[in-house]
């Protein structure tokens, strides 16, 4: 509740930050098709109405998930500038290894991002998904993280005009009530450039496009288009305080939907 007001008051005074922030895990493709490095950009944006880039510090950990084990990528990582349709942000660019056949569960926990606007911290913690030769491994296995958003749908390959479900979980156990933000990936950084694509498509009227986690912790929505949707998952996460000030600690998933042709 007092999040919803927080976030009012701020849109009121800070018309441009109205809508949602997302943490971008971005690869140009979800399905793998030779093994090799996949160059991955985490950005800290508002794709969906191509807004104002937030510079992103060097993350507290950046790993993969791959038939349950875990690899560290940070050492991957290197700065870089990313320019969205405002302005321009500190970003970060890394790889990841993908070799063998299965589900590689990309997962970024951002050092806590103070927004003035809100004078609030920030922490996005986020999942994204990588699938080589159709083998499902770990997809449907949390990963263990303070919160997260467990999908009950196979997140690469969601068809446009179905719906995906997700569960929103802290520590484990499912948080009701979460408001979750949706976003659509309408302008997607280009790997070369530095630089968005030019978006497809804008947010509706009316604000974020919002759904609340019933009492198990479930909500699905239905899936309009295709190209990334995230879902943001506000103060879901245990830790509600950081420096002397609110923590809102996010659980975002990233996953890929498709038309049928
Ligand atoms: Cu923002």
């Amino acid at each position: 509740m007092k999040k919803t007001l927080l976030a009012a008051v701020a849109a009121a005074a800070f018309p441009a930050m109205a809508s949602a922030h997302f943490l971008l895990e971005y690869t140009t493709d979800t399905m793998i098709e030779a093994p090799g490095d996949v160059p991955v950009k985490l950005i800290f944006w508002h794709p969906f109405e191509n807004g104002h880039v937030m510079d992103l510090e060097m993350p507290e950990e950046f790993f993969v998930i791959h038939r349950g084990e875990k690899t560290d990528l940070k050492p991957t990582l290197e700065p870089v500038r990313f320019t969205g349709g405002e302005n321009e942000g500190a970003a970060f660019k890394g790889s990841v290894p993908v070799k063998r056949s299965g589900d590689y569960v990309l997962v970024t926990v951002p050092a806590p991002y103070f927004e003035a606007s809100e004078d609030i911290y920030i922490q996005q913690i986020t999942k994204s998904f990588l699938n080589r030769n159709e083998l499902p491994t770990d997809w449907m296995e949390p990963v263990g993280l303070p919160t997260e958003i467990v999908p009950l749908n196979k997140p690469y390959n969601v068809l446009a005009g179905s719906t995906f479900t997700g569960r929103v979980v802290a520590n484990g156990a499912p948080v009701a009530g979460a408001e979750i933000e949706i976003e659509y990936m309408a302008a997607e950084p280009d790997m070369d450039t530095a630089a968005s694509s030019t978006p497809v498509t804008a947010p509706p009227p009316g604000g974020a496009v919002v759904a609340v986690s019933d009492d198990n912790g479930y909500f699905t929505f239905g899936i309009p288009k295709a190209g990334y949707w995230g879902f943001a998952a506000l103060g879901s996460g245990p830790v509600t305080e950081h420096e002397g000030k609110d923590l809102s600690q996010d659980a975002v998933i990233w996953i890929r939907a498709w038309d049928l042709e």
